[in-house]
C-alpha cells in the first residue's frame, strides 16, 4: 500500500482511476501527451516545499542552493535545445508565459495583432474574454477562405494597415507549417515585435521537423507539455536585449513563487528532446499525422486545408455528416475510447455548442509506439463510430478493439 493510498484513500482511487483511463483510452487531442517516468519523478520531488522567489543566486528566501542549480541548469538547457540568448523557465503556463511577454514591453491599451481563436489561434492572442483582449487592442488576422491557410500578403496587408505594437505567431489549431520568417520580415516592416507562439509545435521545433522561429523573433514562448513531452507549465526564450524585462514581468510581474519542482521536470524533458530518441520520436509524429489524415481523406472525410504539414489535423464533419457536431462526434468517440476535442473550423457556420470540427492528433498515440499501420485503424475506428446508423453495440465493438491496441501499446513511465 502506497503512502497517498494509506493517507487519503479518496485521492489515491481518484489516480488511480485515472491511470486506467489513460491505459484505456486513445488520447488524439493535439495538444495531449505522456510525460515519461523521470518527468514524473522530479516533479513528485522534495523540491515542492521550497519557497524561491526570485532567480538564481537572486531569491527573496535562503537555502537555494539546489533550486538555484536545478533552474540554473533548466535554463541552461532551454537556451541550448532552441538556441536562444535568453531563457525565462517559470511561467506556470503557455498564456502565462504570453502573458508576462505582453508585459515585458507593452503598456496596456497598445495593439496586439494575432491569429483568430476562430481560425485556429489562441484565447491569449487577444481573445475578448482573455486579460489579453481586455488590456490590449486587439486585431486579428485569419485564414484564406479559399485555402484555409495563413495568407502572408493579407497578413502583410493588415500589419501595415493596423500597425501593432506586437505581432503575433503562432496557433492551437492550425494543421499547416508556419512560416516564421515571413512573420519577422512583416514585423520588421511594420516597425513591430514579433512573439512567436510555439506550444503545439516546441517539440517538432526542437527536432528540426517544423522550421525555427528563434532567429525571426523578438521573443518565442512554448508550454512544455504538449509535443515537447514534459511537465505542465511554460517557458519564454528571448533576445538578450529584453532578458531583464522579461523577467521582471514574470517576477514580480504576473507570479509569485516559481514552481521549482516543475522546474526540475522542465529540465528533465529538455534533456530528452537533445536525445537522438527524440528526433526519431517527433518524425513520427509527424509521419503518424500524415497517415492519419490520409486514411481519414480516403474514407472521404474532408480536411480544413486539405491535409496536414504538422502534428494536427481538424476534421470537417459535415463533409460527411451535415447534422453531426463536434459535441456529439467527440462524445461517440470518447464512449468508443477514443479521446478527441470538439473544434470550430474556420468560417465555421455554428455556435459554441455545436461547432462542425473535430481536432486530431499524433503526439500521444506515438508517445504509445503507435506507427502508420494504427493510424489506418483509428481513422476506420472513426469513421465507424461516426456513421449516423451505427448503434451501441458498434461503439461498445470498436471499444474493446481500442483497449485491445492500448493493452499492446501501454502508457510509457520508463526513461529511454
Ligand atoms: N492550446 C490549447 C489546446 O490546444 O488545447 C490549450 O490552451
Amino acid at each position: 500500500m502506497t503512502s497517498l493510498e494509506k493517507c487519503d484513500p479518496q485521492v489515491a482511487a481518484i489516480l488511480a482511476s485515472e491511470v486506467k483511463r489513460q491505459s484505456e483510452t486513445l488520447d488524439l487531442i493535439s495538444s495531449g501527451n505522456h510525460c515519461r517516468g523521470p518527468v514524473m519523478e522530479a516533479m513528485g520531488s522534495v523540491l515542492t516545499d521550497k519557497y524561491a522567489e526570485g532567480y538564481p543566486h537572486r531569491r527573496y528566501y535562503c537555502g537555494n542552493e539546489n533550486t538555484d542549480a536545478v533552474e540554473q541548469l533548466c535554463i541552461d538547457r532551454a537556451k541550448a535545445l532552441f538556441g536562444a540568448d535568453h531563457a525565462n523557465v517559470q511561467p506556470h503556463s503557455g498564456t502565462s508565459a504570453n502573458l508576462a511577454v505582453y508585459m515585458a514591453c507593452l503598456k496596456p491599451g497598445a495593439k496586439i495583432m494575432g491569429m483568430n481563436l476562430a481560425h485556429g489561434g489562441h484565447l491569449s492572442h487577444g481573445m475578448h474574454l482573455n486579460i489579453s483582449g481586455m488590456v490590449y487592442k486587439t486585431a486579428h488576422y485569419g485564414v484564406d477562405p479559399k485555402t484555409e491557410r495563413l495568407d502572408m500578403d493579407e497578413i502583410r496587408r493588415m500589419a501595415l494597415a493596423e500597425r501593432p505594437a506586437r505581432l503575433i505567431a503562432g496557433a492551437s489549431a492550425y494543421p499547416r507549417t508556419i512560416d516564421f520568417g515571413a512573420f519577422g520580415e512583416i514585423a520588421r516592416e511594420a516597425g513591430c515585435m514579433l512573439m512567436c507562439d510555439i506550444a503545439h509545435i516546441a517539440g517538432l521545433v526542437a527536432a528540426g521537423e517544423h522550421p525555427d522561429p528563434v532567429p525571426h523573433s523578438d521573443f518565442v514562448t512554448t508550454t512544455n507539455h504538449k509535443t515537447l513531452r514534459g511537465p505542465r507549465g511554460g517557458i519564454i526564450l528571448c533576445r538578450a536585449k529584453y532578458a531583464e524585462a522579461v523577467d521582471r514581468a514574470v517576477f514580480p510581474g504576473i507570479q509569485g513563487g516559481p514552481l521549482e519542482h516543475v522546474i526540475a521536470a522542465k529540465a528533465v524533458s529538455l534533456a530528452e528532446a537533445m536525445h537522438p530518441a527524440f528526433k526519431t520520436y517527433a518524425k513520427a509524429i509527424r509521419s503518424n499525422a500524415t497517415a492519419l489524415a490520409e486514411a481519414m481523406l480516403a474514407l472521404g472525410w474532408r480536411l480544413v486545408s486539405g491535409g496536414t504539414d504538422n502534428h494536427l489535423m481538424l476534421v470537417d464533419l459535415h463533409s460527411r455528416y451535415p447534422n453531426l457536431n463536434g459535441a456529439e462526434a467527440s462524445t461517440r468517440l470518447s464512449k468508443a475510447a477514443l479521446v478527441v476535442n470538439s473544434n470550430p473550423i474556420p468560417f465555421d457556420p455554428t455556435s459554441i455548442s455545436k461547432w462542425s470540427g473535430i481536432r486530431l492528433g499524433t503526439p500521444a498515440v506515438t508517445t504509445r509506439g503507435l506507427g502508420a499501420g494504427h493510424m489506418k485503424q483509428i481513422a476506420g475506428w472513426i469513421d465507424r463510430v461516426l456513421a449516423p446508423n451505427n448503434t451501441e453495440t458498434t461503439i461498445a465493438a470498436v471499444r474493446a478493439e481500442v483497449i485491445d491496441l492500448c493493452r499492446l501499446h501501454p502508457v510509457p513511465n520508463s526513461s529511454y
